[in-house]
Order: C-alpha cells, then sequence, then structure tokens
C-alpha cells in the first residue's frame, strides 16, 4: 500500500470528539493584506517576479541554522520534514499549513525582496487533466512533468534543482526535484470533492474531508516529491497547491461566523497514519504543545524551526489577523 493509500486509510479511521475552543482569538487585524491571487491571473511578470523569488531562495546560502541545510530552500523544507508526524491528520493540520504558507512568504519578502502574495493554483479548474493548465509551461511556469527513471524535472526555471534531506530530514545525497504527473490522482481535486468538503459542519469533518481527496490530489497527481508526505515541500508547486487548501479552508470558515474561533481534533494522528520518520509525539510534545492534553485547542503552539517566531492557532485562524494579513482573490 502507498503512502497515499495509508493516509487515506488513517483518514477513514479516525473518529474523535470536537473540543470546545479554550483559548481567545487575537483581535489584531492588518492594514494591508498581501493579496493571494490565482495563477491564472497573474501576468507573466508577476510569475517571473514569483518564480524568480523561489529560483532566490534556492540559492540564498542557509540563514537559520539548519543541520545540513545549504541554502534556504532546504531550510523551508525542513520544517516541515522534521514535524510531519505532528502536522497531518491531527487538529493543527490547516492552520499549521496557513503559518508555513506565510513562512514562505516572509522569507520572499526578507531575503528575495518579493512582497506579493503566494499564489495559488485552482486545481479544480482542469481536475479532468492536469496537464491542462500553463502552469507547467517551461517559460512561464513551472516546467512540466519529471522525465527517464527517475522522474527529474528537466525544464522550466526549477529544471536542476536538488533537494538535501531525507525523510528523517537529516541531510544525505542530494536528489532532483522529481515529478511523476498521476491523472486519475488529479481528478480528486473536482469540485464535487470540494462541495462535499464545505458543507461539513464542523472543523474536524471539513477537515478530515479537506485533508482527504482535495489535499492529496495534488499532492499525488504531481506525484514523487510532492507525493512524499515529508518531502513534498521541496516541489515549489507544493505551496500553489497548499494556497489552495488554505484558501478552500478560509471559504469553508468564512460560511459561518463561529468558524473563525473554531479548532478540534487529536494531536497525535492514528495508528495507521504513515508518518513514522519521527516516531509518535509523546508526552514531551504534549508538554510543549501549548495544549495541555491530547486535544488540539486555540493555544496550540506552530513552530517554524525558529525562522519566524512560533504563533499559536489563535492568532493564525483568522486570514485577516496580524500574522497571515493575507487575502485570498
Ligand atoms: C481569473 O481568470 C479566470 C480565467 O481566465 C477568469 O474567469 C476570472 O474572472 C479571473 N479572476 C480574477 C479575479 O481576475
Ligand atoms: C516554540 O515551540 C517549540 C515547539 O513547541 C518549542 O520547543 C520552543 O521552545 C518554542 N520556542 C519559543 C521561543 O517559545
Ligand atoms: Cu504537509
Amino acid at each position: 500500500m502507498g503512502i497515499i493509500q495509508k493516509l487515506i486509510v488513517a483518514f477513514a479511521f479516525l473518529c474523535l470528539a470536537n473540543t470546545k475552543p479554550t483559548g481567545k482569538r487575537q483581535a489584531g487585524g492588518c492594514a494591508a493584506p498581501v493579496q493571494r491571487r490565482a495563477w491564472v491571473n497573474l501576468s507573466n511578470e508577476e510569475k517571473q517576479a514569483y518564480i524568480q523569488a523561489d529560483k532566490c531562495l534556492q540559492n540564498t546560502p542557509a540563514q537559520y541554522g539548519i543541520p545540513g541545510a545549504r541554502t534556504v530552500w532546504d531550510e523551508l523544507q525542513y520544517v516541515h520534514i522534521r514535524q510531519a508526524n505532528f502536522i497531518h491528520g491531527v487538529g493543527t493540520f490547516l492552520p499549521w499549513h496557513r503559518y508555513y504558507i506565510k513562512l514562505h512568504e516572509t522569507l520572499l519578502s526578507k531575503h528575495c525582496g518579493y512582497s506579493g502574495g503566494n499564489p495559488y493554483w485552482r486545481e479544480a479548474d482542469h481536475a479532468d487533466s492536469i496537464w491542462a493548465t500553463n502552469l507547467w509551461d517551461a517559460t512561464t511556469g513551472m516546467g512540466g512533468d519529471g522525465q527517464g527513471e527517475q522522474g527529474c524535472v528537466a525544464d522550466g526555471p526549477f529544471a536542476g534543482l536538488t533537494l538535501i534531506y531525507n525523510a528523517a530530514a537529516q541531510p544525505a545525497a542530494p536528489y532532483c526535484l522529481a515529478r511523476r504527473f498521476n491523472v486519475a490522482s488529479f481528478q480528486e481535486a473536482g469540485q464535487s470533492h470540494i462541495d462535499e468538503c464545505f458543507a461539513k459542519q464542523s472543523y474536524w469533518e471539513a477537515m478530515q474531508c479537506y485533508g482527504n481527496a482535495v489535499h492529496w490530489a495534488g499532492h499525488a497527481g504531481v506525484g514523487r516529491v510532492m507525493e512524499d508526505a515529508m518531502l513534498a515541500p521541496g516541489d515549489p508547486v507544493f505551496f500553489l497547491h497548499h494556497a489552495n487548501l488554505d484558501r478552500l479552508y478560509y471559504e469553508w470558515q468564512r460560511a459561518s461566523p463561529g468558524r473563525v474561533n473554531e479548532i478540534a481534533g487529536p494531536n497525535t494522528p492514528g495508528p495507521e497514519f504513515a508518518a513514522d520518520n519521527w516516531g509518535r509525539p509523546g508526552p514531551e510534545f504534549t508538554e510543549s504543545s501549548g495544549d495541555g492534553g491530547g486535544e488540539t485547542t486555540l493555544n496550540h503552539v506552530l513552530w517554524m524551526a525558529g525562522m519566524i517566531p512560533n504563533a499559536t492557532i489563535s492568532q493564525v485562524l483568522d486570514i485577516h489577523s496580524e500574522i497571515n494579513c493575507a487575502d485570498y482573490l
């Protein structure tokens, strides 16, 4: 059974009670939210600015003391690998990835002078064919499918990109950015699946739903690095994919006023969850998680390996909070 199937099975088995919000949401607010726009709505110049900024992160020497990192891009990938067991199939899944997009935006701005928003890939528009988008264009987009046995991406701006962290977050022999498109897997990104999740009434039900088909379609549809639950952010497409998921989550939140304060779910993923790179989160995690127990609360700490300050879930649940300060157009 592949990792995707295992994850889907894991979601099917997870069945936990909701928790009532216990913390307070930060009032916050932001004067000038960054605009996160659909990739298809960017001009070629805007696409280039974004791509060049990601390339800049891939060429900026490591800044944050992550062991073995060559570049800031390596450090960004490490943050996700190091916590894979703590951030998938659990309550914090959607808030954590929301803050991770903010980390990406922050690095683009701080190191590479890109002050725009993280664009999103509106996958449902062409769920019937992963190929039917200019996102893969070699000159204006992200390059296309991988080539040959290894599936290394050989065209576009990220041809030749190498990554260094293995699934245990240890620096190892560099490997290429690889993709292997899968048309059938990508069809799960379709509007009918989105509608099904949008109709869920509780955060935990909605999160399980979005985290299942809608989320995995992009990962399994692109394949290889993207299909690996630990390594996925090594592919720049990850951030367009997760911004899209975050946008769908935001639309779900917007549909009812209480949802901007709602969090629920366990801190520990079910035993079927395959991401065993760091063992299961133990009691020591509960102590540092901010929750005071096994259920995810508004006080849950979001850790980005020190690249940006820790935040709590309560600080990111509102997309317009001071910390997010973003808008989806
Ligand atoms: C984005 O592009 C699509 C397709 O070209 C178009 O239908 C839509 O109106 C655009 N949206 C915005 C916000 O410009
Ligand atoms: C940030 O969170 C992590 C994980 O919960 C924790 O280990 C670390 O001590 C926190 N750092 C600060 C400065 O609070
Ligand atoms: Cu993830």
